[in-house]
């Protein structure tokens, strides 16, 4: 196992579940002499900008809004593309994402924080150890650290690789063990195991083998499997729980991935229980390509674009 998971780590993640159980964070309204201020749960997501906006940031902040969670941003990469077409990518300097982060960090009350594309190995170190730093001082003031949802996003439906090659392994010794929730898809967690997995059977063995490698609940998305559902499942506290919609085919589903954890890292920063949050996110994403939008570009084409 080459999954580092230090003690601090272990106490870190029994808590982080604690207090996804008990936070409970709706909006909130508070009147100070004649003025009404509103407030809602917040969540940060750190991640790579799509230009698309179908993916990204962009996907994340608009999921956050129909949430009802007001989401915060850190910028990990610029991406310039379209759907179907990464043109370009440009990191932001890893001190730059460590200041958007820890300005937020200090000021907001974070709830819960998601992590998309990170781009490069050095931009994940640091932000494994400053949310391992955020994490501790969370729990000293408050007693609970925000829920942290991690899509490790590798490579794009298109199959571009969108993270440097030698930022893997730094992921799975740094970033993973702070996780309240692992997403990988099937291309990823192939990656991360060595074999093919090409059925329900291959992602039972496969989700129970990185649960164990990793030592935190893994969700594995199974929606690249043939067939006529799309299934997903949660591999947690040595259960194995099933989540399933009817597969919707002839969709380009560019940002489903960043769709749902964003959508799981809302209901976790409204104090949902994790089974309960990725039950709601499922129906949502599901929606989201079922409701898709379409238009004709200039050469013709169908562009296509999920319906947060
Ligand atoms: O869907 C993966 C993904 C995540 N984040 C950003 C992207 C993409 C795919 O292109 O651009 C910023």
């Amino acid at each position: 196992m080459r999954g580092v998971s230090s003690k601090k780590n272990v106490q870190l993640r029994k808590l982080s579940r604690a207090g996804a159980q008990h936070r409970t964070r709706t909006q909130i309204t508070h009147q100070t002499s004649n003025i009404k201020h509103h407030s809602l749960p917040v969540a940060l997501t750190i991640a790579g900008s799509d230009s698309s906006a179908g993916a990204g940031i962009q996907a994340d902040l608009k999921t956050f809004g129909a949430f009802g969670v007001y989401g915060v941003s850190a910028i990990t990469c610029v991406v310039a593309e379209i759907p179907g077409k990464v043109s370009r990518i440009e990191p932001v300097s890893p001190d730059m994402v460590h200041e958007q982060i820890k300005v937020l960090v200090d000021n907001f009350p974070v709830a819960a924080i998601k992590t998309g594309l990170l781009c490069s190995a050095e931009i994940v170190s640091t932000i494994a150890r400053l949310l391992r730093g955020t994490a501790v001082s969370a729990v000293k003031r408050a007693g609970v650290p925000p829920a942290l949802v991690v899509d490790p996003v590798i490579i794009a439906t298109t199959g571009d690789q969108l993270l440097e090659p030698n930022a893997v392994e730094l992921y799975e010794n740094e970033l993973f063990p702070l996780a309240t929730l692992l997403t990988p898809n099937l291309l990823e967690a192939e990656k991360f195991i060595g074999q093919p997995i090409r059925d329900l059977k291959a992602m039972r063995r496969a989700g129970t083998a990185l649960a164990k490698k990793y030592g935190v609940p893994i969700l594995l998305k199974g929606g690249h499997l043939a067939g006529n559902r799309a299934i997903d499942l949660l591999f947690a506290g040595g259960k194995i729980t099933e989540f399933g919609a009817p597969f919707v085919g002839g969709v380009a589903t560019h940002g489903t991935g960043c769709t749902y954890s964003a959508a799981i890292t809302a209901g976790l920063a409204s104090g949902l229980p994790l089974e309960r949050a990725i039950r709601r996110a499922k129906k949502f994403v599901t929606a989201s390509i079922r409701n898709h939008l379409r238009w004709t570009s200039r050469s013709g084409s169908a562009i296509h674009a999920l319906k947060h």
